[in-house]
C-alpha cells in the first residue's frame, strides 16, 4: 500500500534491522524499543489489523507463529518468557495501520496493562 511505512520496509524502500523472514512474514527490530528484545512481526501483505484477517489473508498466520518461535529462540527469550502484543485500533493506540505483533522480552515486563487510569 502506497503510504504504509511497513509496506515500504517490506519493499526495501526504508531500511530496517531485519531478524527473520520467509515468503509471508518479516520480523525486524522496533525503532523505539521498550525492552531489550523488541521485535515487530508483520505480514508482507498489507493487512490493517487482526480485525481484517479473513480466510483469504489467513495463510500468513502459520508463518507468523513460526517467526515468533524462532525469533524468541534466537533472542534467547524462549525460556525466560516474552510478551506478544498486537495493538488494534484507537483505544489500543495502534499507530501504524499495518498488522504487527510486538515481541517483547529480555526483562520482567510487569503487569499486562498500565495501572494508570480506570480499569472500567
Ligand atoms: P503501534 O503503537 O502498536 O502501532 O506500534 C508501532 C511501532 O512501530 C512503534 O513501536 C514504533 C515502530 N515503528 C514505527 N515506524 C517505524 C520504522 O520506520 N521502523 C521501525 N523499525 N519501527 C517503526
Amino acid at each position: 500500500m502506497a503510504d504504509c511505512i511497513f509496506c515500504k520496509i517490506v519493499a526495501g524502500e526504508i531500511p530496517a534491522d531485519k531478524v527473520w523472514e520467509d515468503d509471508h512474514v518479516l520480523a525486524f527490530r522496533d525503532i523505539q524499543p521498550i525492552a531489550p528484545t523488541h521485535v515487530l512481526v508483520i505480514p508482507k501483505v498489507h493487512v490493517e489489523s487482526f480485525a481484517d484477517v479473513d480466510e483469504i489473508r489467513a495463510p500468513f498466520l502459520a508463518s507468523l507463529a513460526r517467526a515468533v518461535r524462532e525469533v524468541a529462540a534466537a533472542e534467547g527469550v524462549d525460556t525466560t518468557g516474552y510478551r506478544l502484543l498486537a495493538n488494534t485500533g484507537p483505544d489500543a493506540g495502534q499507530e501504524v495501520m499495518h498488522l504487527h505483533v510486538h515481541l517483547l522480552g529480555g526483562r520482567p515486563l510487569g503487569p499486562m496493562l498500565s495501572m494508570r487510569g480506570s480499569g472500567r
